[in-house]
């Protein structure tokens, strides 16, 4: 097990402990998971969304297990913050979660969200989306299954349930979270795609506090850090998409501006300097082996 494995995990049950909200962004690239650590945020969101997106695919377990943990494995290498991999539903059954668990642990993972849907997986906000959970009991065993399969007893392990969003209302949404927490999920992560924040808030107010909350308010964006912090118990907060959204509304601008005026003098102010991306390539730095390793001066 390597030092920044063990760092990984460690660094979010350190902030955890502390009382102190961790802030986790999406990112679906080791640029973006560059970019998450420049604006100061605690841990990177490896999302599976925001990945699908980038192949142009739905959010519907077409990505493969292969395919996502190449690009953590990437942002884990690119990336100082510990990155919190999104899988999904563990690609399959029990046994499918404890090969899992072990790959992303020894990619680099700091975390796994494991949920409870039904393999292959529908994407969460999508109005009209299949809802198809796994019973309670299945998925308290995959989350026994990725405990028993970590090896550094700081790797967390993220039970995420989607009773709400599947409609089945709070006291199952609750039922099933005090399960995996029972089963040894380090937290729960509680979804809903209310454009409120009402639903969560009636859930987090009676939520037991056995493990602390992590919450995705993608859906209901008023719900903010303060008023998180004011309602208590939530130790995760995972701004979930924002990456690709920012991305696409960026590129189209500039795409459609450069397409109109037939050429790229207009944009110059609306992106990146060549230098800008220079700074995140670590070009500095490639500057400096050149001196030594090539040019035989220092
Ligand atoms: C993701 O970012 O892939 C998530 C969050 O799982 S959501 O898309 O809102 O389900
Ligand atoms: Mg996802």
């Amino acid at each position: 097990m390597t030092a920044r494995r063990k760092s990984a995990g460690r660094l979010i049950r350190d902030r955890l402990r502390s009382g102190v909200l961790v802030r986790a962004m999406a990112a679906h690239s080791p640029l973006s998971a560059k970019l998450v650590a420049e604006a100061g945020f605690d841990a990177v969101w490896a999302s599976g969304f925001e990945l699908s997106a980038l192949h142009g695919l739905a959010d519907m377990s077409l990505t493969t297990m292969t395919e996502h943990l190449g690009m953590l494995r990437a942002m884990v290498a690119r990336s100082p913050l510990p990155v919190i991999a999104d899988v999904d539903t563990g690609f399959g059954n029990a046994i499918n979660v404890i090969h899992t668990v072990k790959e992303y642990e020894r990619a680099g993972a700091a975390a796994v969200v494991i949920e409870d849907r039904q393999f292959p997986k529908v994407t969460s906000l999508r109005e009209d989306g299949r809802q198809d959970l796994v019973s309670a009991g299945e998925f308290v065993r995959k989350v026994k299954a990725a405990r028993y399969a970590r090896s550094d007893d700081d790797f967390l392990i993220i039970a995420r349930t989607e009773a709400l969003i599947a409609g089945l209302g709070q006291p199952e949404a609750l039922r099933r979270a005090t399960a995996y927490a029972k089963a040894g999920a380090d937290m729960v992560l509680v979804h809903s795609k209310c454009r409120t924040p009402d639903e969560i808030e009636s859930f987090i107010r009676a939520w037991s506090g056995a493990v602390p909350l992590a919450l995705v308010p993608t859906a209901y964006p008023e719900l903010d850090e303060t008023r998180i912090g004011e309602l208590g118990k939530v130790g995760l907060v995972i701004y979930g998409n924002h990456a690709i959204r920012a991305s696409v509304k960026a590129m189209r601008a500039v795409f459609a501006a450069i397409a109109r005026d037939g050429g790229a003098a207009n944009v110059q102010q609306d992106i990146a300097s060549v230098d800008d991306i220079f700074d995140l390539q670590g070009m500095d730095r490639v500057r400096d082996e050149e001196r030594r390793f090539l040019l035989g001066s220092r």
